[in-house]
Protein backbone atom coordinates (compact mmCIF):
# COMPACT_ATOMS: atom_id res chain seq x y z
CA UNK A 1 0.00 0.00 0.00
CA UNK A 2 1.52 3.27 -0.94
CA UNK A 3 2.52 5.50 1.80
CA UNK A 4 -0.29 8.18 2.20
CA UNK A 5 -2.78 5.75 1.87
CA UNK A 6 -1.15 3.69 5.00
CA UNK A 7 -0.59 7.23 6.89
CA UNK A 8 -4.40 8.27 6.05
CA UNK A 9 -5.59 4.31 7.73
CA UNK A 10 -2.95 4.42 10.50
CA UNK A 11 -4.63 7.62 11.41
CA UNK A 12 -8.30 6.74 10.76
CA UNK A 13 -8.08 3.57 13.28
CA UNK A 14 -5.56 5.72 15.94
CA UNK A 15 -9.29 7.85 16.07
CA UNK A 16 -11.56 5.10 16.29
CA UNK A 17 -13.40 4.40 12.84
CA UNK A 18 -13.59 0.56 12.34
CA UNK A 19 -13.46 1.06 8.55
CA UNK A 20 -12.08 3.27 5.53
CA UNK A 21 -11.74 2.62 2.18
CA UNK A 22 -10.81 5.15 -0.90
CA UNK A 23 -12.76 5.20 -4.33
CA UNK A 24 -13.22 7.29 -7.34
CA UNK A 25 -15.12 10.48 -7.09
CA UNK A 26 -16.26 9.95 -10.58
CA UNK A 27 -20.10 10.82 -10.82
CA UNK A 28 -22.54 8.15 -10.53
CA UNK A 29 -24.65 6.45 -13.61
CA UNK A 30 -27.83 6.82 -15.14
CA UNK A 31 -29.40 3.90 -13.05
CA UNK A 32 -28.70 5.46 -9.52
CA UNK A 33 -29.76 8.62 -10.82
CA UNK A 34 -32.89 6.88 -12.74
CA UNK A 35 -33.62 5.42 -9.50
CA UNK A 36 -33.69 8.38 -7.25
CA UNK A 37 -36.05 10.60 -9.75
CA UNK A 38 -38.20 7.63 -9.54
CA UNK A 39 -38.16 7.86 -5.67
CA UNK A 40 -38.74 11.51 -6.26
CA UNK A 41 -41.44 11.41 -8.46
CA UNK A 42 -42.78 9.11 -6.18
CA UNK A 43 -42.97 11.97 -3.46
CA UNK A 44 -41.04 9.87 -1.41
CA UNK A 45 -38.85 13.19 -0.32
CA UNK A 46 -41.84 13.82 1.74
CA UNK A 47 -41.33 18.09 2.00
CA UNK A 48 -37.41 17.47 1.90
CA UNK A 49 -37.17 20.19 -1.41
CA UNK A 50 -33.84 20.55 -0.86
CA UNK A 51 -33.80 16.95 -2.55
CA UNK A 52 -35.31 18.39 -5.65
CA UNK A 53 -33.02 21.50 -5.85
CA UNK A 54 -29.68 19.28 -5.19
CA UNK A 55 -30.40 16.52 -7.09
CA UNK A 56 -28.29 16.11 -9.71
CA UNK A 57 -25.48 17.29 -7.33
CA UNK A 58 -25.48 14.21 -5.36
CA UNK A 59 -24.47 12.04 -8.10
CA UNK A 60 -21.38 14.49 -8.87
CA UNK A 61 -18.90 14.64 -5.80
CA UNK A 62 -16.65 16.78 -8.13
CA UNK A 63 -19.61 19.61 -7.97
CA UNK A 64 -18.82 19.88 -4.40
CA UNK A 65 -14.90 19.90 -5.18
CA UNK A 66 -13.93 20.84 -8.51
CA UNK A 67 -11.33 18.22 -9.58
CA UNK A 68 -12.46 16.10 -7.05
CA UNK A 69 -10.40 12.27 -7.70
CA UNK A 70 -10.71 10.31 -5.02
CA UNK A 71 -13.49 9.46 -2.33
CA UNK A 72 -12.20 8.25 1.37
CA UNK A 73 -15.32 7.25 3.17
CA UNK A 74 -15.16 6.40 7.13
CA UNK A 75 -17.40 4.22 8.82
CA UNK A 76 -17.72 4.18 12.74
CA UNK A 77 -20.03 2.01 15.01
CA UNK A 78 -22.04 4.26 17.75
CA UNK A 79 -24.04 1.34 19.14
CA UNK A 80 -23.96 1.34 22.90
CA UNK A 81 -26.34 -0.95 24.83
CA UNK A 82 -29.07 1.09 27.25
CA UNK A 83 -30.79 4.09 25.98
CA UNK A 84 -34.10 6.02 26.36
CA UNK A 85 -36.45 4.37 23.99
CA UNK A 86 -38.39 7.91 23.37
CA UNK A 87 -35.14 9.20 21.36
CA UNK A 88 -33.06 7.36 18.80
CA UNK A 89 -30.01 5.91 19.87
CA UNK A 90 -27.62 8.20 18.03
CA UNK A 91 -29.17 11.29 19.19
CA UNK A 92 -28.06 10.65 22.53
CA UNK A 93 -24.91 11.52 22.54
CA UNK A 94 -22.85 14.17 21.30
CA UNK A 95 -23.52 15.00 17.85
CA UNK A 96 -21.66 13.02 14.88
CA UNK A 97 -21.31 15.52 12.74
CA UNK A 98 -19.11 17.27 15.67
CA UNK A 99 -17.49 14.53 16.68
CA UNK A 100 -16.55 13.06 12.88
CA UNK A 101 -15.55 16.17 11.97
CA UNK A 102 -12.87 16.59 14.27
CA UNK A 103 -11.70 13.06 14.06
CA UNK A 104 -11.40 13.13 10.05
CA UNK A 105 -9.99 16.97 10.34
CA UNK A 106 -6.95 15.27 12.11
CA UNK A 107 -6.69 12.23 9.25
CA UNK A 108 -6.22 15.01 6.32
CA UNK A 109 -2.95 15.98 7.38
CA UNK A 110 -1.20 13.80 4.91
CA UNK A 111 -3.18 14.63 2.23
CA UNK A 112 -2.51 18.25 2.86
CA UNK A 113 1.16 17.59 2.87
CA UNK A 114 0.66 15.95 -0.57
CA UNK A 115 -0.64 19.17 -1.87
CA UNK A 116 -4.07 17.88 -2.15
CA UNK A 117 -7.40 19.76 -1.87
CA UNK A 118 -10.22 18.54 0.27
CA UNK A 119 -13.44 18.86 1.78
CA UNK A 120 -15.36 17.27 4.63
CA UNK A 121 -18.66 15.81 3.90
CA UNK A 122 -20.72 14.73 7.05
CA UNK A 123 -24.15 13.93 6.21
CA UNK A 124 -25.27 17.42 5.38
CA UNK A 125 -23.71 18.15 1.76
CA UNK A 126 -25.65 17.48 -1.49
CA UNK A 127 -23.64 14.05 -1.34
CA UNK A 128 -25.00 10.27 -1.95
CA UNK A 129 -22.99 9.10 0.87
CA UNK A 130 -24.40 5.28 0.87
CA UNK A 131 -23.40 4.79 -2.52
CA UNK A 132 -20.03 6.21 -1.85
CA UNK A 133 -19.86 3.66 1.32
CA UNK A 134 -21.28 1.09 -1.36
CA UNK A 135 -18.60 2.22 -3.76
CA UNK A 136 -15.98 2.23 -1.51
CA UNK A 137 -16.67 -1.64 -0.19
CA UNK A 138 -17.73 -0.75 3.30
CA UNK A 139 -20.86 -2.67 3.19
CA UNK A 140 -24.32 -3.23 1.32
CA UNK A 141 -27.00 -1.33 1.31
CA UNK A 142 -30.35 -3.35 3.36
CA UNK A 143 -33.79 -3.15 3.01
CA UNK A 144 -33.56 -0.60 5.64
CA UNK A 145 -32.17 1.85 3.18
CA UNK A 146 -28.58 1.95 5.61
CA UNK A 147 -25.29 0.61 5.33
CA UNK A 148 -25.26 -2.42 6.65
CA UNK A 149 -22.32 -4.72 8.38
CA UNK A 150 -22.03 -8.20 9.39
CA UNK A 151 -19.96 -6.80 12.50
CA UNK A 152 -22.46 -4.29 13.71
CA UNK A 153 -25.32 -4.33 11.42
CA UNK A 154 -26.82 -0.47 10.78
CA UNK A 155 -25.52 0.91 13.80
CA UNK A 156 -22.96 3.36 11.44
CA UNK A 157 -22.18 6.69 10.57
CA UNK A 158 -21.01 7.65 7.82
CA UNK A 159 -18.19 10.57 6.51
CA UNK A 160 -16.45 11.30 3.38
CA UNK A 161 -13.23 13.38 2.66
CA UNK A 162 -13.04 14.24 -0.88
CA UNK A 163 -9.47 14.98 -2.28
CA UNK A 164 -8.20 16.15 -5.47
CA UNK A 165 -5.33 13.24 -5.20
CA UNK A 166 -5.53 10.59 -7.11
CA UNK A 167 -5.50 7.45 -4.42
CA UNK A 168 -5.23 4.04 -4.86
CA UNK A 169 -8.25 2.16 -3.99
CA UNK A 170 -8.01 0.27 -0.93
CA UNK A 171 -9.08 0.31 2.55
CA UNK A 172 -9.52 -1.54 6.45
CA UNK A 173 -12.32 -3.35 7.60
CA UNK A 174 -13.67 -3.71 4.10
CA UNK A 175 -16.67 -6.38 3.45
CA UNK A 176 -18.99 -7.81 0.86
CA UNK A 177 -22.68 -9.14 1.91
CA UNK A 178 -26.24 -9.18 1.31
CA UNK A 179 -29.83 -9.26 3.36
CA UNK A 180 -30.60 -12.38 1.78
CA UNK A 181 -34.32 -13.40 1.85
CA UNK A 182 -34.53 -11.21 5.20
CA UNK A 183 -37.71 -8.53 5.31
CA UNK A 184 -36.80 -8.31 9.30
CA UNK A 185 -36.67 -4.45 9.26
CA UNK A 186 -39.85 -4.06 6.63
CA UNK A 187 -42.36 -5.82 8.93
CA UNK A 188 -41.13 -4.28 12.09
CA UNK A 189 -41.63 -0.57 10.34
CA UNK A 190 -44.81 0.05 12.62
CA UNK A 191 -45.80 2.58 9.67
CA UNK A 192 -44.74 0.42 6.73
CA UNK A 193 -42.51 3.18 5.85
CA UNK A 194 -39.91 0.61 3.94
CA UNK A 195 -40.74 -0.42 0.76
CA UNK A 196 -39.33 -1.96 -2.62
CA UNK A 197 -39.25 2.00 -3.75
CA UNK A 198 -37.32 2.63 -0.83
CA UNK A 199 -38.24 4.42 2.35
CA UNK A 200 -41.60 6.45 2.14
CA UNK A 201 -40.43 9.67 3.98
CA UNK A 202 -44.03 10.91 4.90
CA UNK A 203 -44.60 7.87 6.67
CA UNK A 204 -41.59 7.47 8.64
CA UNK A 205 -41.37 8.15 11.83
CA UNK A 206 -37.64 9.60 11.66
CA UNK A 207 -38.42 12.10 9.36
CA UNK A 208 -41.71 13.30 11.24
CA UNK A 209 -40.27 13.93 14.11
CA UNK A 210 -36.70 15.52 13.21
CA UNK A 211 -37.20 17.13 10.11
CA UNK A 212 -40.49 18.63 10.39
CA UNK A 213 -41.69 21.10 12.47
CA UNK A 214 -44.18 19.95 15.60
CA UNK A 215 -46.69 22.61 15.12
CA UNK A 216 -46.83 21.31 11.54
CA UNK A 217 -47.82 18.14 12.32
CA UNK A 218 -51.43 16.60 11.79
CA UNK A 219 -52.62 14.69 14.16
CA UNK A 220 -52.76 11.36 12.12
CA UNK A 221 -48.54 12.02 11.96
CA UNK A 222 -48.61 12.71 15.80
CA UNK A 223 -50.60 9.41 16.20
CA UNK A 224 -47.47 7.89 14.19
CA UNK A 225 -45.29 9.29 16.09
CA UNK A 226 -46.80 7.62 19.54
CA UNK A 227 -44.51 8.13 22.52
CA UNK A 228 -41.47 8.75 20.32
CA UNK A 229 -39.65 12.25 21.14
CA UNK A 230 -36.83 12.04 18.59
CA UNK A 231 -36.41 9.61 15.52
CA UNK A 232 -37.08 6.12 15.32
CA UNK A 233 -34.44 2.90 15.73
CA UNK A 234 -37.06 0.08 15.27
CA UNK A 235 -35.77 -0.52 11.49
CA UNK A 236 -32.59 -0.68 13.14
CA UNK A 237 -33.19 -2.92 16.09
CA UNK A 238 -34.69 -5.74 14.57
CA UNK A 239 -31.56 -5.99 12.06
CA UNK A 240 -30.18 -10.33 12.85
CA UNK A 241 -26.76 -8.03 11.91
CA UNK A 242 -27.15 -5.46 14.43
CA UNK A 243 -27.85 -8.08 17.67
CA UNK A 244 -24.27 -8.66 19.14
CA UNK A 245 -23.27 -5.43 17.55
CA UNK A 246 -20.14 -4.17 20.13
CA UNK A 247 -20.42 -0.67 21.84
CA UNK A 248 -18.56 1.87 19.97
CA UNK A 249 -14.99 2.75 19.69
CA UNK A 250 -15.82 6.49 20.14
CA UNK A 251 -16.04 7.66 23.97
CA UNK A 252 -17.90 10.37 22.95
CA UNK A 253 -21.12 7.75 21.88
CA UNK A 254 -21.08 5.99 24.95
CA UNK A 255 -22.02 9.62 27.06
CA UNK A 256 -25.59 10.11 26.99
CA UNK A 257 -28.19 12.49 28.11
CA UNK A 258 -30.96 11.26 30.99
CA UNK A 259 -34.34 12.70 30.30
CA UNK A 260 -36.94 12.83 33.12
CA UNK A 261 -39.81 10.82 32.74
CA UNK A 262 -42.51 13.40 31.93
CA UNK A 263 -40.57 15.17 29.05
CA UNK A 264 -42.00 16.80 26.20
CA UNK A 265 -40.15 17.78 23.26
CA UNK A 266 -40.57 21.19 24.15
CA UNK A 267 -38.59 20.31 27.34
CA UNK A 268 -35.44 18.69 25.37
CA UNK A 269 -34.17 22.09 24.65
CA UNK A 270 -32.17 22.28 27.46
CA UNK A 271 -30.99 19.10 28.07
CA UNK A 272 -29.81 18.40 24.40
CA UNK A 273 -27.38 20.88 24.15
CA UNK A 274 -24.73 19.46 21.80
CA UNK A 275 -26.51 16.50 20.66
CA UNK A 276 -28.02 16.08 17.26
CA UNK A 277 -31.43 16.79 18.90
CA UNK A 278 -30.78 20.60 19.80
CA UNK A 279 -30.38 21.19 15.58
CA UNK A 280 -33.98 20.93 15.59
CA UNK A 281 -33.98 24.26 17.70
CA UNK A 282 -32.39 26.20 15.52
CA UNK A 283 -34.70 26.65 12.81
CA UNK A 284 -36.10 29.82 11.16
CA UNK A 285 -40.02 30.09 11.94
CA UNK A 286 -41.16 30.57 8.19
CA UNK A 287 -39.80 27.03 7.51
CA UNK A 288 -42.11 24.03 7.18
CA UNK A 289 -38.86 21.73 7.73
CA UNK A 290 -35.88 22.07 9.06
CA UNK A 291 -33.13 23.53 6.76
CA UNK A 292 -29.98 20.62 7.10
CA UNK A 293 -26.68 21.61 8.57
C1 LIG B 1 -32.27 12.60 4.29
C2 LIG B 1 -31.69 11.63 5.28
C3 LIG B 1 -32.57 11.02 6.15
C4 LIG B 1 -34.08 11.09 5.98
C5 LIG B 1 -34.48 10.16 4.82
C6 LIG B 1 -33.83 8.75 4.96
C7 LIG B 1 -33.62 7.99 3.66
N1 LIG B 1 -33.46 6.69 3.79
O1 LIG B 1 -33.57 8.56 2.58
C8 LIG B 1 -34.60 10.64 7.38
C9 LIG B 1 -34.84 11.87 8.26
C10 LIG B 1 -35.87 9.80 7.39
C11 LIG B 1 -33.38 9.90 7.91
C12 LIG B 1 -33.46 8.97 8.92
C13 LIG B 1 -32.37 8.28 9.41
N2 LIG B 1 -31.08 8.52 9.14
CO1 LIG B 1 -30.48 9.71 7.71
N3 LIG B 1 -29.77 10.65 6.25
C14 LIG B 1 -30.30 11.35 5.30
C15 LIG B 1 -29.24 11.84 4.29
C16 LIG B 1 -28.96 13.32 4.58
C17 LIG B 1 -29.62 11.67 2.81
C18 LIG B 1 -30.14 10.27 2.46
C19 LIG B 1 -30.63 10.20 1.04
O2 LIG B 1 -29.93 10.56 0.10
N4 LIG B 1 -31.88 9.80 0.85
C20 LIG B 1 -32.48 9.77 -0.45
C21 LIG B 1 -32.88 8.37 -0.82
C22 LIG B 1 -33.43 8.37 -2.23
O3 LIG B 1 -31.71 7.65 -0.82
P1 LIG B 1 -31.53 6.15 -0.31
O4 LIG B 1 -32.44 5.72 0.74
O5 LIG B 1 -30.09 6.03 -0.04
O6 LIG B 1 -31.93 5.26 -1.57
C23 LIG B 1 -31.36 5.40 -2.81
C24 LIG B 1 -30.03 4.62 -3.00
O7 LIG B 1 -29.56 4.08 -1.78
C25 LIG B 1 -30.38 3.62 -4.04
N5 LIG B 1 -30.38 2.23 -3.54
C26 LIG B 1 -31.22 1.68 -2.68
N6 LIG B 1 -30.90 0.40 -2.52
C27 LIG B 1 -29.84 0.15 -3.32
C28 LIG B 1 -29.11 -1.03 -3.53
C29 LIG B 1 -28.06 -1.00 -4.44
C30 LIG B 1 -27.29 -2.24 -4.65
C31 LIG B 1 -27.73 0.21 -5.12
C32 LIG B 1 -26.62 0.28 -6.08
C33 LIG B 1 -28.47 1.38 -4.87
C34 LIG B 1 -29.51 1.31 -3.97
O8 LIG B 1 -31.68 3.87 -4.55
C35 LIG B 1 -32.38 4.76 -3.72
C36 LIG B 1 -33.15 5.75 -4.57
O9 LIG B 1 -32.26 6.59 -5.29
C37 LIG B 1 -28.02 10.91 4.65
C38 LIG B 1 -26.64 11.56 4.51
C39 LIG B 1 -26.23 11.73 3.04
N7 LIG B 1 -25.80 12.92 2.67
O10 LIG B 1 -26.30 10.78 2.28
C40 LIG B 1 -28.32 10.52 6.13
C41 LIG B 1 -28.00 9.09 6.58
C42 LIG B 1 -28.50 8.15 5.53
N8 LIG B 1 -28.80 8.92 7.78
C43 LIG B 1 -28.26 8.19 8.68
C44 LIG B 1 -28.89 7.76 9.88
C45 LIG B 1 -27.99 7.18 10.96
C46 LIG B 1 -30.29 7.85 10.03
C47 LIG B 1 -31.18 7.23 11.12
C48 LIG B 1 -30.71 5.88 11.63
C49 LIG B 1 -31.36 8.20 12.31
C50 LIG B 1 -32.51 7.80 13.26
N9 LIG B 1 -32.33 6.78 14.07
O11 LIG B 1 -33.56 8.40 13.28
C51 LIG B 1 -32.53 7.15 10.39
C52 LIG B 1 -32.69 5.82 9.62
C53 LIG B 1 -33.97 5.74 8.81
C54 LIG B 1 -33.78 4.90 7.54
N10 LIG B 1 -34.21 3.65 7.59
O12 LIG B 1 -33.21 5.40 6.55
C55 LIG B 1 -26.85 7.75 8.28
C56 LIG B 1 -26.89 6.28 7.84
C57 LIG B 1 -25.59 5.53 8.03
C58 LIG B 1 -25.73 4.12 7.46
N11 LIG B 1 -25.39 3.11 8.27
O13 LIG B 1 -26.14 3.93 6.32
C59 LIG B 1 -26.54 8.76 7.09
C60 LIG B 1 -25.66 8.21 5.96
C61 LIG B 1 -25.85 9.99 7.76
C62 LIG B 1 -24.38 9.73 8.09
N12 LIG B 1 -23.47 10.51 7.52
O14 LIG B 1 -24.03 8.84 8.85
N13 LIG B 1 -32.25 10.25 7.24
S1 LIG C 1 -37.00 4.88 11.07
FE1 LIG C 1 -38.84 3.93 12.01
S2 LIG C 1 -40.59 4.68 10.81
FE2 LIG C 1 -38.70 5.13 9.61
S3 LIG C 1 -38.46 3.37 8.26
FE3 LIG C 1 -37.29 2.88 10.11
S4 LIG C 1 -38.75 1.77 11.44
FE4 LIG C 1 -39.94 2.77 9.85
S1 LIG D 1 -33.23 -6.46 8.87
FE1 LIG D 1 -32.78 -7.97 7.27
S2 LIG D 1 -33.57 -7.00 5.39
FE2 LIG D 1 -33.38 -5.38 6.93
S3 LIG D 1 -31.36 -4.48 6.59
FE3 LIG D 1 -31.10 -6.09 8.18
S4 LIG D 1 -30.55 -7.93 7.01
FE4 LIG D 1 -31.39 -6.47 5.53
Amino acid sequence: MPPIEEDIFNLARAEGFDAAGICSAGPFGPQEKTRFREWLKGGNNAQMAWFEREADRRFEPSSLLEDAKSAIVFRTNFFRRGGDGRIALYAQSEDYHTVLRRKMAKVVSPLEAAGGRQKICIDTSPLAEKLLALRAGLGWIGRNTLIITKQNGPWSFLGVILTTLELEHCGYGLEKGSCGGCRKCVDACPTQALGKNGLDARKCISYLSIEKRRDRLSQEELSLIGNRLFGCDECLKACPFGKAAPSSNMGEFLETISLPEDASFESLKNISEGTPISRAFRFEKSRKTRPRG
